[in-house]
């Protein structure tokens, strides 16, 4: 496919015109100027071809503990969170340790919409076309020593601006960790937006993780450090209730949550008699993600 870059989006207005581009062909004939910006995308070859959800349907059911336990807390609070200026401490075990500003951090990486369902671990789901870029690419680009074996991540920690971090039942900040072969694999995107759009705040303004075979919790958002470490880092939902959310939390419709089902899920938006349908194992992505976990039980490694 083409690959978009950061060029070919930025400015605003570009997105804003792409936004047309994408909505209705009449609004490409009948403005010429536009006739030169960029075609929609191709579809990533990782896309899913299920129908997107409504823009709505996912800036309005969200969780982001860090502004309520409620699904519209996010979408309530979120406006208040600071996004600019923004930057991400990249440490540990790298050639190039640092705090690396946002658009120095998206510098050169090739931005692609992909189109990917979020299972949540709670048995429902969305499809999101995110536009994001490989966290490979940056990874490989601040230089992975030898030495390092997985990848931490840790959210934004503000409470001035994140009224769900009064709450002590989170030890905050929200944290996250990928094993490095996870974290280098090319369905694992940093995603700077959604719907062609920058990031709205209540999904993970200015950049979250997606990584789509894993529960949505593994999902990060509003990523303030990425560090490169030897060992195995705690994670939020791992550190609050290890026995219901392990480290890997690969989506399995074959290991029921203590609690609950995971054998189907419900998408959001289908309404209350069309949307349940079986969960696919590692979410649909079986034969791309399936050889990383060759020779552990996953009954055990959940
Ligand atoms: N920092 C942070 N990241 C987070 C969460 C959170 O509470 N805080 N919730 C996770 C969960 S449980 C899910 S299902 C997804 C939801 O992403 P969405 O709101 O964009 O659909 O974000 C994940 N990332
Ligand atoms: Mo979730």
């Amino acid at each position: 496919m083409r690959r978009l870059t950061w060029s070919d989006v930025t400015p605003k207005p570009i997105w804003l015109n792409r936004r047309q581009l994408m909505t209705g062909a009449a609004t490409l004939l009948a403005t010429p100027a536009l006739a030169r910006l960029d075609p929609e995308p191709t579809p990533s070859r990782y896309s899913t071809t299920e129908a997107p959800n409504a823009l709505e349907d996912i800036t309005a059911y969200n969780n982001f503990y860090e502004f309520g336990t409620g699904k519209g807390d996010p979408a309530e609070y979120a406006g208040a969170m600071k996004t600019d200026p923004w930057s991400i401490v990249i440490d540990g075990l790298v050639d190039r340790p640092g705090t690396y500003d946002l658009a120095d951090v998206m510098k050169g990486q090739p931005l692609e919409e992909r189109i990917y369902r979020l299972r949540c671990v709670e048995a429902w789901s969305m499809v999101v076309p995110w536009i994001g870029f490989e966290l490979a690419g940056l990874l490989n680009r601040v230089g992975v020593q030898s030495g390092a074996k997985f990848v931490a991540f840790e959210t934004l920690a503000r409470p001035e601006e994140m009224p769900g971090q009064a709450s002590p039942f989170i030890e905050w900040p929200y944290r996250e960790g990928l094993r490095l072969d996870e974290a280098m694999h090319p369905l694992t995107i940093l995603a700077t937006g959604l719907y062609g759009e920058a990031m709205p705040n209540q999904n993970g303004a200015p950049i979250r993780l997606v990584v789509p075979w894993k529960y949505g919790f593994k999902s990060i958002k509003s990523i303030v450090r990425i560090s490169l470490v030897d060992k195995m880092p705690p994670t939020t939902w791992n550190m609050l209730q290890p026995s219901e959310y392990g480290f890997y939390s690969n989506v399995n419709p074959k290991v029921d949550h203590p609690r609950w089902s995971q054998a189907s899920e419900r998408r959001i938006g289908a309404g209350l008699f069309g949307g349940r349908q079986d969960t696919l194992m590692f979410n649909g992505y079986e034969a791309e993600v399936a050889g990383l976990y060759v020779g552990q039980d996953l009954t055990v490694d959940f």
